[in-house]
């Protein structure tokens, strides 16, 4: 089976606050890429910024305005090869547009689970203080000082990421127990794909407009694929890792480069 997956989105509810920057029609043309290519999607949660509303928490009045500004993609996602996991900005849609906290697929002797990653965050976990950050956080953007709100929710967030590396550890303690072949994470942003033991741990990383990417995996070759959509119909293969033969080249993959 052929497998896409990506998120951490962030789509909001104004343009001033959207992280994803971009028109809906570049989501269209991924997502026929995706299809044509594609037999199941699985989007990775934080896909909508629910929580940057005027009261703090995962908003369902902020959904609703965010689903008028994306109508036709959001159906899209609603049906067909798509299944969505809530991340910790949008635990709204569990309630709201039946997201699921995990997916399990068994294919072709592959164990995959898929999860969002917030669960193993110990500054996030299930706890509901940190909405008031997010809270402020949105508070900034909308005061103008769009600068400070990046400073915060990219440079210095993505130091303690990498400074705790929780999601690695989870990932790594999961697969070396064995009960998974392959774990598919988001919320760091960091696109990652680590061996560890037989297994595999991948991050989809974030995916803003400027740079559209996702994971591509085949059960039955057993492969995994990082790559970056280049519009209308094509793409460039940014990492390859394969269970089936010896690596060629770095067997892990985190990209020092940012395109955005
Ligand atoms: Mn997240």
């Amino acid at each position: 089976m052929l497998i896409a997956t990506y998120g951490d989105l962030h789509l909001s509810h104004e343009p001033a606050l959207d992280k994803f920057k971009g028109r809906e029609e570049n989501l269209l043309r991924f997502d026929e890429h995706l299809k044509r290519s594609h037999e199941k999607i699985v989007l990775m949660g934080d896909v909508f910024q629910t929580d940057y509303g005027v009261y703090p928490g995962s908003r369902p009045e902020v959904l609703e305005m965010i689903l008028a500004r994306y109508p036709r993609i959001i159906r899209r996602w609603r049906e067909g090869p798509y299944r969505i996991v809530f991340g910790n900005h949008d635990r709204i849609t569990q309630r709201l547009l039946g997201t699921l906290k995990q997916i399990q697929i068994k294919k072709d002797g592959w164990r995959l689970w898929f999860i969002h990653g917030h669960q193993f965050d110990p500054f996030i976990r299930e706890k509901k203080s940190p909405y008031l950050v997010t809270w402020m956080i949105g508070g900034l953007r909308r005061a103008g000082l769009r600068r400070l709100a990046d400073f915060l929710e990219g440079p210095f967030y993505d130091f303690g990421q990498r400074l705790f590396c929780s999601l690695d550890l989870a990932a790594r303690r999961e697969l070396l127990g064995g009960k998974n072949d392959v774990i598919i994470m988001g919320h760091s942003h960091q696109l990652t794909c680590h061996p560890f033991g037989k297994g595999l741990y991948v991050n989809s990383g974030d995916c803003f407009s400027k740079f559209l990417k996702y994971v591509s995996i085949d059960t039955l070759a057993r492969t995994v694929e990082i790559r970056a959509f280049i519009p209308p119909r094509g793409y460039e293969v940014l990492h390859r890792w394969s269970g089936a033969q010896p690596l060629r080249g770095p067997a892990a993959f985190s990209p020092a480069w940012r395109r955005h």
